[in-house]
Formats: structure tokens, C-alpha cells, sequence
């Protein structure tokens, strides 16, 4: 039976700056000198807080962790294109992205290490949402936020991150109908890390991309090298910028590689291969845009040396004053569920007290 098509769709594709540290000139971004190296410092710094926090989880001094190495050219740029008021909805593998926006480095040692104080931001303002383990919630968060911003008539865009395997669940296809629908300022970033937690990405979804899925709702889609910083950069720019200017939501695939372990709990080597991983290290975005910068000039070994000595005294600050005793209550989780107080939550920290008061009573 002859068919005619009535709809056409393609996903674009964007890299700029290679593996091998080669850029395309025609699509570079101009961010200049001072921007471009403080890019990579945020990415080194987010580098050597995830090494540091694998030692500490190993030597029994932290808690399960999920490392973002190789990840840290997804959100780092993201971060530095945001404004204050917007919204930063991550899930868990966008540490880079939370320093920039000013989560100082002991909230991500306490959170991890249980401690709810890590949720609890210096400034209250700085709107970038807890870490959340919920597969998928973000899609729906940032949603909600972002149309109450539509509403309210803030130029406010809302900013949510999300894994691969994320995308199966069902909170975020509700969210992207949600935003497109609405036509919200959100823009969605999907780091395709290639892998959730065992299963890969081929299996995840019969889908040939990503991206395509951000069709089905009527957004902008684009699945760009999630290695290249400058890709991220460039894409983010241009759908942040339409977001704030009514023009609705966007849907990114960036595509990344999870270099370790899903979480300190995982063995990787149960399911892949030493070859893949060796593959995958050679396109890591440290080592690219450390290139880059060097072919303009604007980095040298020198200047490597120095930043490395900086972020590893940062770092080791950070965990000297996260081990510092303190004076932690033991109900400080029920605090900050919600915002305003909730008969629910109530009841269950009255109980909490309760039951302490009787360990206490009866040793
Ligand atoms: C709703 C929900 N279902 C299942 C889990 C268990 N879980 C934790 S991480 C994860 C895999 C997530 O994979 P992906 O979305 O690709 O993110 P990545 O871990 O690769 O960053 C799963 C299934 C969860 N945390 N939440
Ligand atoms: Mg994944």
C-alpha cells in the first residue's frame, strides 16, 4: 500500500574539539583566555576530588560514592553558562558542575558520607537542588520548576541532568510532555555515560539514539561529543538562550563514557572489558582540553604543576575540615524535607526522638 511521509526528523550532530585535541575553527566558541582556563581548572579540581573521594571510600573513611570521572565536561561548562537564579537540577555524576555553582566540597564529602548536613547549602539561595539518587526525578523537578518560572514571568530557566538509563523511566517522558506542552525553560542534558550501572546502552533502548526522544515531545534536539567541552558549550549556550527567551525546551544526548566504577559498590570488571576502558581514556576531556589550551597559549607544564599542587591543598583542606569532630544531631534529616513543616514528617521525627530517648534509657 503506497504510504506518503507526512513528518521528517534528524538529529544533528556537534563536536568541535576532537580526542586528539584538534578544534574545528569554524565552530569554536570565542570564550576567551580567561574563561577557557578557568573551564579546566574547575574540571581538574572536580577530577581530584573524585580521586581523593575514591582513596577515602577505600581506606573506610567515606561512604558508597558514585565517581564522575570522564563526565566533568558535561556540566562543568553547563554551570558557568548559568545565571544565579537559575536552576540547577542534577542527578549524582555532575560533582564539576555543583563546584562551579558554589557547593563547597565539604557538602559532597558530608552527603556522601551520610551526613544530611551535605544537602544543606551555605546559601540558601544558590539553587542548585540536593543530589538525588531517584532515577528520572529530575526531569520532573526541573519541569515544575521551570514553569512556575514561565508563570511567575521570571526569565528563570531550569537546568536538569539525567543518565542514560534514565531515559526508560517513566518520570521522563512526563516531564519532557510536561515542558514541551508548556512550552517551559528547561533545558534537559542526558549524559549518555554509555552504561547503567551493568547494563549497556544497547540494551537500554531499541532506540538509535538518544536525542531522537526529545522529537517525540516537539523540542530541539542535538546529541553532541559529551567529551568535548566546547560542543557542551556551544549547544548549552544556544538552548539555555532560547529557553529565556520563551522559545520552550531543549533536549541534549551528550555522549560520555563512565571511566570507573558505577558506584564504590560495583565491580565493572563483572561486565566489560580492560580494551574498552583503555578506548574510553583515550577520549577523555581532561586530556583534550589540556591540549587545546596549550596550542593557543594559554597553558604550558608549568602552569599544570601549579594547578595540580592548588587543587590537591584545596582538596585536602576540604576533607581536614570535613573530619574535624563535630556536634551533628541525629535527627537533622528530618529538617530539610521540606521546606515549610509537614504533619507527616512531624509524626515520624517525634517518633525518631522518641526511640532514641529509649536506646539512651535502656543502654
Ligand atoms: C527510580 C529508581 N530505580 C532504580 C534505581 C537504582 N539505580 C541507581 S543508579 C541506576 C542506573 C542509572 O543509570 P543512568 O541513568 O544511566 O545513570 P548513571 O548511573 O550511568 O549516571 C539504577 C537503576 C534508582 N536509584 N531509582
Ligand atoms: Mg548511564
Amino acid at each position: 500500500m503506497p504510504k506518503k511521509p507526512i513528518a521528517k526528523f534528524s538529529v544533528p550532530y556537534l563536536q568541535i574539539l576532537d580526542e586528539h585535541g584538534k578544534v574545528d575553527a569554524k565552530l569554536e566558541p570565542d570564550l576567551g583566555q580567561e574563561r577557557a582556563v578557568e573551564m579546566y581548572r574547575w574540571m581538574r579540581l572536580a577530577r581530584e576530588l573524585d580521586e581523593r573521594m575514591l582513596k577515602l571510600q577505600r581506606q573506610g573513611r567515606l561512604g558508597t560514592f558514585p565517581p564522575c570521572t570522564g563526565q566533568e565536561a558535561v556540566s562543568v561548562p553547563t554551570a558557568m553558562l548559568m545565571r544565579p537564579g537559575d536552576w540547577f537540577v542534577g542527578a549524582f555524576r555532575e560533582l564539576g558542575g555543583r563546584l562551579v555553582r558554589g557547593e563547597p566540597l565539604t557538602a559532597t564529602l558530608d552527603y556522601y558520607n551520610g551526613w544530611e548536613e551535605g544537602n544543606v547549602l551555605p546559601d540558601k539561595d544558590l539553587r542548585i537542588l540536593p543530589t538525588s539518587v531517584v532515577i528520572g526525578c529530575q526531569i520532573e523537578h526541573a519541569a515544575g520548576l521551570a514553569y512556575a518560572s514561565r508563570y511567575k514571568g521570571t526569565d528563570e530557566v531550569a537546568v536538569a541532568f539525567i543518565g542514560d538509563g534514565g531515559t526508560s523511566e517513566g518520570g521522563f517522558h512526563e516531564g519532557l510532555n510536561f515542558a514541551a506542552v508548556w512550552q517551559a525553560p528547561m533545558v534537559t542534558i542526558c549524559q549518555n555515560n554509555q552504561w547503567a550501572i551493568s547494563i549497556p546502552r544497547a540494551e537500554q533502548t531499541h532506540s538509535e539514539t538518544l536525542a531522537q526522544k526529545g522529537i517525540a515531545y516537539g523540542m530541539p534536539v542535538l546529541q553532541i561529543d559529551g567529551n568535548d567541552p566546547l560542543a557542551v558549550w556551544v549547544a548549552v549556550e544556544e538552548a539555555i538562550g532560547r529557553a529565556r527567551t520563551g522559545g520552550g525546551p531543549t533536549f541534549i544526548e551528550a555522549v560520555t563514557y563512565r571511566l570507573l566504577m558505577h558506584t564504590t559498590a560495583d565491580d565493572p570488571k563483572k561486565y566489560r572489558t580492560p580494551e574498552d576502558e583503555k578506548c574510553a581514556w583515550d577520549k577523555e576531556p581532561l586530556l583534550r582540553t589540556r591540549k587545546w589550551l596549550t596550542g593557543k597559549g594559554w597553558w604550558d607544564d608549568a602552569a599544570e604543576e601549579a594547578l595540580l599542587a592548588e587543587v590537591k591543598a584545596r582538596v585536602e583542606a576540604a576533607v581536614k575540615e570535613f573530619e574535624a569532630p563535630k556536634d551533628r544531631a541525629q535527627d537533622e534529616p528530618f529538617r530539610h524535607v521540606y521546606g515549610t513543616r509537614h504533619a507527616v514528617i512531624d509524626e515520624q521525627h517525634r517518633d525518631f526522638l522518641a526511640n532514641i530517648a529509649r536506646e539512651a534509657e535502656h543502654g
